[in-house]
Parts: structure tokens; C-alpha cells; sequence
């Protein structure tokens, strides 16, 4: 009778650990809004192979892929719903459901001053309840957009140009005279092969991804803004998990964001790719430069202050030097 019970109560041990350590793992489901391979997906694609090496047992991510998995302007409500778990995305795709998530290509100061100062806080707050995401981690820091042309300026002055655009771009360009059209970047290529714009907005990184080198005359300097790719966890999803698993994801979270001072001599190398290929810089007189710099912040503040008052202009300081 006793060795029954003993053989019982091991049994009942035995299925108890197992259980535990089967409910342990969590798969992530995780998406990028940027073609797999490129520049705005690679630091993601190593954070999830990282945390695949380092989390058996504890956490793993089931990479789904980029825009051929899911359109990159579905990738923020594929979070929210929690069609998906984790994902690489920028606010610019996502405005439709949170407009100031397109505030943090504003941002002056480091993903890692963000954390300190209660920006990433705040962040995280907003994103909670409005987007149902937790705010991991901010990649793609101190990259400038700038904007491309097939057709030459002397002056900042759009009027008679089409130009390709996100929410990133859209009220600057506006506001310079040019004419808009959004897209995706998967459209780029052929937008300007077949001259449906004269140019496109997009970072100093990656133009060679999707061999849009090849149908690029102009680069105007100076960049402007921040670029803001960051990696989204549903909010559901990061609840159900354990403090060891959030612990863990957060230190991930770190360690990505320490990546971020590598795209200084991305920038220079890819400066010469791009001087290499025959794109020519346009430069304007330094006091105009300036003027078209201010410009971009301006109308870029004032265009999230519009739509969002009080969280812009909270925002702004937190963001800002
Ligand atoms: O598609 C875009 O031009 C865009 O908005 C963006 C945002 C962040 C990184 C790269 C592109």
C-alpha cells in the first residue's frame, strides 16, 4: 500500500515537472514590416536569432518574415489584435490607429536617454492602452531621412514634383509644395521606373535593398529626423508571461538597443555606395539648409500638436534636448 502511494505521489511529481517545464517555453509569432534581409529588418533578425540561441526553455520566436508574409501597413493592427506576438515596425505604418506614434522620428536623444529620462515610460504607457503593445525596444536610432530625386532643385521648392511618401514625409514635402503618394517600400522600384513620381523619401540606409539605386539621381542633404523601428510585443501576449521571460525579452530588448551606435559607419560607408553608384548630392546654401531643416521639425511638430495636443506637446519634451 505504501509503495502504491509512493509510486503514486512520484508519478504525480514526475507529470507535475513535466508540465511546468512544457508550459515554460513560449513561442512568439514574430513579423517585420521591412523585406527580410534589408537594412531596417537585420537588427531584428538578429535579436531573433539571439533570443532563440539564448531562450530554450524559456522563449522562442516563430519568424514568420517580412512584407510577403504580411503588408507592412497591417503589421501594427496584426499586433494590436494579436494576430501576431512580436514585431519590427515603424510608427509611421501604424498611424492610422495611434497618430502620435509617428512622433518619435522627432526624437533628438538616444533610445538609451529615452529610458532614462521616462520617455520609453511614457511611451510604454501610451502604447499600452492605445495600441495594446509593449514598447520592447527602439532600433534604428541617429539614421536621418532624406529625400530622393530623379529631377534637380536649386532650391528647397517641391511645386511640379511627385514625390513617394509614408506619414513620415507626407506633411514636410506638403508643405515644401510637392505632390504626394503613399506607398509601401515593395512599390518604390516600380513607382519610379514607371515615373509616377520624380522621387521618394526614405532613409540614408538601405536604397540598395530593393535596387532603387538604379532609378535614384539626387540625394538632398542635409537628412533630416530620426528613424523609428522598434519591436512591438501584444500586450496580451506579454502579460501571460512569467517575470523570468519578461526579464529575459528586457535584457534582449538592451542588448538590441546597444547596437544602435553601429549605423555611424553604416552611414559613412553607404554615402560612398551611394556617391559610387552616381548619385549626386544636392546641397543648398548653409543658411538655407538650415531654414529646410527647420522647416522639417516645424511642420512636423506642428502636425502632431494638431492632431494630438496635450500627448504632443508632452512628446516633445521627453524627446527632445
Ligand atoms: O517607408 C518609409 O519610407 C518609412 O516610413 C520608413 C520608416 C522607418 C525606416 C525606413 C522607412
Amino acid at each position: 500500500m505504501d509503495v502504491c502511494k509512493l509510486l503514486i505521489a512520484a508519478i504525480a511529481g514526475l507529470a507535475l515537472s513535466i508540465g511546468q517545464a512544457a508550459a515554460a517555453e513560449v513561442t512568439l509569432k514574430g513579423v517585420t514590416s521591412f523585406a527580410e534581409g534589408t537594412a531596417f529588418s537585420k537588427n531584428f533578425e538578429r535579436f531573433v536569432a539571439k533570443v532563440n540561441a539564448e531562450g530554450k526553455g524559456l522563449v522562442q520566436i516563430n519568424y514568420i518574415g517580412g512584407p510577403k508574409a504580411m503588408p507592412p501597413f497591417e503589421v501594427g493592427n496584426a499586433v494590436r489584435g494579436g494576430v501576431v506576438d512580436i514585431a519590427n515596425v515603424t510608427g509611421a505604418f501604424y498611424t492610422n490607429l495611434l497618430p502620435e506614434s509617428d512622433a518619435l522620428k522627432l526624437s533628438t536623444i538616444s533610445a538609451q536617454d529615452q529610458r532614462r529620462n521616462g520617455a520609453w515610460d511614457y511611451i510604454n504607457k501610451l502604447w499600452n492602452e492605445r495600441m495594446n503593445a509593449q514598447y520592447l525596444a527602439r532600433t534604428g536610432d541617429n539614421i536621418p531621412f532624406h529625400l530622393y530625386l530623379n529631377k534637380q532643385i536649386d532650391k528647397p521648392d517641391l511645386t511640379g514634383l511627385k514625390l513617394r511618401i509614408t506619414p513620415v514625409y507626407r506633411d514636410f514635402f506638403q508643405a515644401l509644395g510637392g505632390q504626394v503618394v503613399q506607398t509601401q517600400p515593395g512599390e518604390v522600384y516600380t513607382a519610379l521606373e514607371r515615373g509616377v513620381v520624380d522621387g521618394y523619401g526614405w532613409p540614408i540606409l538601405g536604397i540598395f535593398d530593393l535596387g532603387w539605386h538604379e532609378k535614384t539621381k539626387f540625394r538632398v542633404d542635409p537628412g533630416f529626423y530620426n528613424v523609428e523601428v522598434s519591436v512591438l510585443v501584444n500586450l496580451d501576449t506579454w502579460k501571460k508571461l512569467d517575470e523570468q521571460q519578461k526579464d529575459f525579452l528586457n535584457k534582449q530588448a538592451i542588448w538590441l538597443e546597444s547596437l544602435n551606435p553601429e549605423t555611424a559607419s553604416l552611414i559613412a560607408d553607404e554615402m560612398q555606395r551611394q556617391s559610387a553608384a552616381g548619385i549626386q548630392v544636392i546641397r543648398f546654401p548653409p543658411e538655407v539648409s538650415a531654414q529646410y531643416l527647420a522647416k522639417a521639425y516645424d511642420v512636423g511638430w506642428a502636425s502632431i500638436i494638431a492632431k494630438s495636443p496635450e500627448l504632443g506637446a508632452k512628446l516633445r519634451t521627453l524627446l527632445t534636448k
